[in-house]
């Protein structure tokens, strides 16, 4: 399997509630580098860009009011298969639906908010780190 780089966003809901370092720690445990790390708060109109393929959906006005609610942390996550291997450490969409121990699981209260955000494949992680991160910032 290759090396690949995914973005992960610790959303709005568990910066509010102090979860930021736990899910940092969490990450490094699951043995992903952190290859690119910002602290941001975004606009509306930047939670609407990144969640563009979403716009048909009920929920995309709730989601891009809430991605701009509060702060956020972005990170650039490199391993192994790293797109696959994150989104099975945060576990399912919908946080009761999630294994025990995975990250939606422990931190998660509700499919939207729901901790983290993940690439969903290598297309959609190519282009969201570049949303975020310059090359040259990816150490
Ligand atoms: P995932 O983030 O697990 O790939 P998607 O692609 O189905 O999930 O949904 C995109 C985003 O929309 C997710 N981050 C999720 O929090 C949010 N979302 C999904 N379903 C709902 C819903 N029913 N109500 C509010 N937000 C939702």
């Amino acid at each position: 399997m290759a090396t690949e780089l995914t973005l992960a966003i610790i959303k709005p809901d568990a910066v509010e509630k102090h979860l930021a370092g736990a899910i940092l720690a969490h990450i490094e445990k699951a043995g992903f580098t952190i290859r690119g790390c910002r602290r941001t708060h975004l606009t509306r109109a930047q939670a609407e860009a990144f969640y563009a393929e979403h716009r048909e959906r009920g929920f995309y006005g709730e989601l891009t009011a809430f991605m701009s609610r509060g702060p956020v942390y972005v990170l650039a996550l490199e391993a192994e298969g790293a797109i696959l291997k994150w989104r099975a450490t945060m576990g399912d969409t919908d946080p009761a639906q999630a294994p025990e121990g995975s990250i939606r699981k422990l931190y998660g209260a509700s499919k939207g908010e729901n901790a983290t955000h993940g690439s969903d494949k290598p297309a959609s992680a190519a282009r969201e780190v570049a949303f975020f991160f310059p090359a040259c910032d990816l150490v």
